[in-house]
């Protein structure tokens, strides 16, 4: 067990701080807990312990029933919000903010340095953690964060590098990066995110507002599944004014992502899409998208609307005209009429995208600079296309750990 810094007080441990088997996070074993086991059992990849899976191997089975009737009945403390003024490393436990403007967790050092953040269980009326400062380097892994509003899960401004992964978000916001100028590299990978919730703004999974120049950066291996009726989520992963760098584009790759809806029902105004580039960007640039699949977005599944030298290519994308709108599967279109708009292509790419009037629109590249190789799915884009990709997705990952 690693010490812990609270509120600038001596180190101290925390014993038995986090219990494996409460998969809903609410510091008690119990039969609620049973219930996400036996509704998960019998998963062999991608579970999580937001899933059922409390030994970390991604399937649910026997060996997390036996963790959770050990543990069946017992308790961990609550801690309230914590503020972090020190670098250093701060593992385990709980932590609680049941005040939307006051996150369970504030990063707010008096000193530069890094900070690791791991294996924590936060819940909180508003963000989870949020992080201001000059912190050297951030890593947030292992956790099981739940913005329990509409809040963020990780809300991060100035700091040098940050490393994101292994985390399950359940519900609010995901990941937003602001304002930062640090060259990287910035990782976010093997997190799972379900139902974005981001109330009248609307949610993202990732969003990076205002970050160009990024180098040795990557956001890869996660899942965000989000269902009608239970999200409010705009676009799942959102450039705004950000990108990579020249000679090392920021990698966007090996994603899933399934659903980005506004209300309880289908909304053909809705601008939530899967992936979105260049969003008001004019110099920002140097981004490769590939190997993710997307599917049932209710706008774009992949798009480009500003910036430069993005490269989309051997994306899987789908829309089965199921709960999403679907407006088209691939976009490149210079909407702002940018000056700098440049060397923007979308190739190699399977698509089968049919919207929910049942005609399909597989992509639309009017100022696409490459657009080769594109292919129409041939296949049925039905119902059963959704579990049939997602499940050839996590096959790929051969056991890889996702999610906390
Ligand atoms: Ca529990
Ligand atoms: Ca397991």
């Amino acid at each position: 067990m690693t010490s812990l810094w609270v509120n600038e007080l001596e180190p101290r441990r925390l014993c038995a701080a986090t219990l494996p088997a409460d998969f809903d996070g609410n510091a008690k074993v119990d039969a609620a807990d049973f219930s996400v086991l036996a509704s998960h059992f019998g998963d062999a990849a991608g579970a999580t312990r937001a899933s059922g899976d409390a030994t970390r191997d991604s399937a649910v089975d026997l060996a997390d029933f036996t963790l959770l009737a050990s543990a069946f009945g017992q308790t961990a403390p609550i801690n309230a919000p914590l503020v972090i003024t020190k670098p250093g490393t701060y593992s385990g436990g709980y932590y609680r903010s049941t005040d939307a403007t006051k996150p369970a967790i504030t990063v707010a050092l008096t000193q530069p340095g890094a900070v690791t953040i791991s294996d924590v269980t936060v819940r909180s009326a508003g963000d989870a953690i949020d992080v201001w400062g000059a912190a050297a380097d951030l890593t947030v892994s292992g956790s099981l964060l739940m913005p329990d509003g509409r809040g963020q899960a990780l809300d991060a401004a100035p700091f040098a590098s940050a490393h994101v992964q292994n985390n399950t978000i359940v519900g609010g916001s995901g990941i937003k990066f602001h304002k930062w100028t640090g060259a990287g590299p910035l990782v976010v990978v093997r997190n799972t995110m379900t139902d974005v919730n981001g109330g009248y703004e609307a949610g993202h999974f990732l969003a990076l507002d205002t970050i160009a120049n990024l180098k040795d950066s990557e956001i890869a291996y996660n899942p965000v599944v989000n269902h009608l009726g239970k999200t409010n989520s705009e676009d799942v992963i959102s450039l705004y004014r950000s990108g990579g760098a020249s000679g090392s584009p920021l990698r966007i790759h090996d994603n899933l992502i399934d659903g980005s809806y506004y209300s309880t029902s289908p909304d053909a105004n809705f601008s939530g899409s899967g992936v979105l580039l260049g969003d008001q960007g004019t110099t920002q640039g140097y981004v490769d998208v590939f190997n993710n699949l997307i599917m049932n977005t209710s706008n774009v599944g992949v798009g480009i609307i500003g910036g430069h030298d993005q490269r989309v290519f051997d994306n899987r994308i789908f829309a089965t005209a199921g709960d999403g709108t679907g407006n088209v599967g691939g976009s490149v279109w210079n909407a702002t009429h940018i000056s700098q708009w440049a060397n923007n292509t979308f190739t190699g790419n399977v698509i089968g995208w049919r919207k929910n009037t049942g005609v399909r629109n597989d992509w639309w590249l009017p100022d696409a600079t490459g657009s080769a190789g594109n292919v129409h799915y041939d296949g049925t884009v039905g119902a059963t296309l959704t579990t049939d990709e997602t499940a050839r997705w996590l096959t790929a990952l051969h056991g890889m750990k996702i999610g906390a």
